[in-house]
């Protein structure tokens, strides 16, 4: 890497830079004592899903413990949380709802 040449240090670009925000990870936790139910209507409610996806993504949760239930900016994400733990806490469920940087 001999210097001994005359370029001033620039870095030609090659590729074009899109530089895209970073993307949050939003999931529900499994617990034993939230209803089935409640949870199906979380998913509808904040989500958008329709009963059957809900309803699915549920038993995903129940089985598995936990599951990404969509992934969306900084700002839709910590939205979302809030809402959900809001509710939740608002019926004295214990769901828990949390974000994770994908
Ligand atoms: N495990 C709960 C029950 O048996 C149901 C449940 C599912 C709770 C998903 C939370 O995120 C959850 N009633």
């Amino acid at each position: 890497k001999g210097d001994d040449d005359d370029d001033v240090g620039l870095k030609l670009e090659t590729r074009p830079k899109t530089k895209r925000p970073p993307l949050y990870k939003v999931l529900i936790l499994n617990d034993d004592y939230t209803p089935m139910e409640f949870v199906v209507h979380v998913l509808e409610r904040f989500f958008g899903l329709s009963h059957a996806q809900a309803f699915e993504l549920m038993l995903t949760v129940h089985k598995k413990g936990l599951a990404v239930v969509g992934v969306f900016s900084f700002e839709i994400a910590e939205t979302k949380v809030a809402q959900v733990m809001d509710f939740a806490q608002r019926h004295q469920h214990p769901l828990q709802c949390t974000m994770e940087k994908e």
